[in-house]
């Protein structure tokens, strides 16, 4: 375990290494390069934040309480900054709920997004992962939309070796849903998961489809815990943002996945997420295969980025 956890360190390191570029090589040149803590300082440090995607929101906050906490402890010394606005992250990124709740009862996970962002392979790399655990896991192709989505499943649920339940191209994909819900109940499934189809362009129809989905769990499952996770694209930066906002609107998000922080510069969104959000980031996909999804922890994320190992730090 110990050393699954090392080894998941090293690759969240290496997979955040552009945004750490992009962040953190400009932070240590202003901790070195100014002598003194004054209005530059902080601008320098604010624009490199706001910079590296943490939003404008997050960093003002993240700015302030770096302030208070230098004119609290009398600190002069730039360098001293480090530690305390690494602190300041992490305090910004506490939201409520982090809990994995549907891991350890019946549940079924409904994950959501736009096109292209991942949900398919999330889902793909989460049956393995729960699998890998002992669950049984069942996954409903409700992405009945693209006529491949269902052949890309497929082969993820082969390859995490679980159960798929799928419909024709063109069914309703709340009708997937309701047989895979009844496959679920009838192999006596601890997880269903389920990949939709990504529409964003219309609101209307977008609520009305998931509306149709809630409300056939609602009636056939409804002892099963229910978890709405929204997939967010890592790379599209405060585009992320804003999908997240405009399925909070519409769903009752429990939580995000965070793909393709493997060779972004745009990683700080997940601070903004938590921050502006107050949704907690449960997964990040850190590359393609069926080992690259990971459980997300926000203590360990901000070290990552800022290359500092739990022991360095004090
Ligand atoms: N590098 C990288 N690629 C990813 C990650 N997650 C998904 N992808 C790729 O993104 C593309 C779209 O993924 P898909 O699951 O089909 O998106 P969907 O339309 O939301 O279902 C595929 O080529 C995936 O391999 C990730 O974490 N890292
Ligand atoms: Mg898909």
């Amino acid at each position: 375990m110990a050393e699954e956890k090392k080894g998941f360190f090293k690759r969240l390191v290496s997979g955040l290494a552009k945004t750490r570029d992009n962040i953190v090589s400009g932070i240590d040149s202003i901790f070195s390069g100014f002598s003194s803590i004054d209005e530059d300082f902080y601008e320098e440090i604010e624009e490199i934040l706001v910079m590296g995607d943490i939003g404008i929101n997050a960093t003002t906050a993240i700015i302030e309480n770096l302030k208070e906490q230098v004119a609290q402890q009398h600190i002069k010394d730039p360098q001293e900054c480090k530690q305390l606005l690494l602190n300041s992250i992490k305090q910004q990124m506490e939201v409520d709920n982090t809990e994995y709740k549907f891991e350890n009862q019946k549940s079924v996970v409904l994950v959501i997004g736009v096109n292209g962002v991942g949900k398919t392979t999330s889902v793909g790399k989460l049956a393995g992962k729960l699998k890998e655990q002992g669950k049984k896991v069942i996954l409903a192709a409700a992405d009945t939309f693209r006529a491949a989505a269902g052949e890309q499943l497929t082969q993820w649920a082969n390859r995490a070796g679980v159960e798929i339940i799928g419909g024709q191209p063109g069914a309703d994909p709340a009708s997937v849903v309701y047989d895979a819900v009844a496959a679920a109940k009838a192999r006596n499934a601890d997880i269903l998961l389920c990949d939709t189809a990504g529409r964003l362009h219309n609101k209307k129809n977008l609520m009305e489809e998931l509306r149709k989905i809630y409300r056939i769990l609602e009636k056939e499952y409804p002892e099963a815990y229910l978890e709405t996770l929204v997939v967010l694209d890592g790379t599209t930066g405060q585009n992320a943002l804003a999908q997240a906002r405009q399925f909070a609107e519409v769903a009752n998000v429990t939580g995000i996945i965070l793909t393709k922080l493997d060779g972004t510069a745009k990683g700080g969104i997940a601070v903004a997420i938590q921050s502006e959000l107050d949704i907690p980031v449960k997964y990040i996909g850190v590359g393609e295969t069926i080992d690259d999804l990971q459980k997300f922890d926000a203590e360990e994320f901000v070290n990552a980025l800022f290359n500092v190992s739990d022991q360095e730090e004090g």
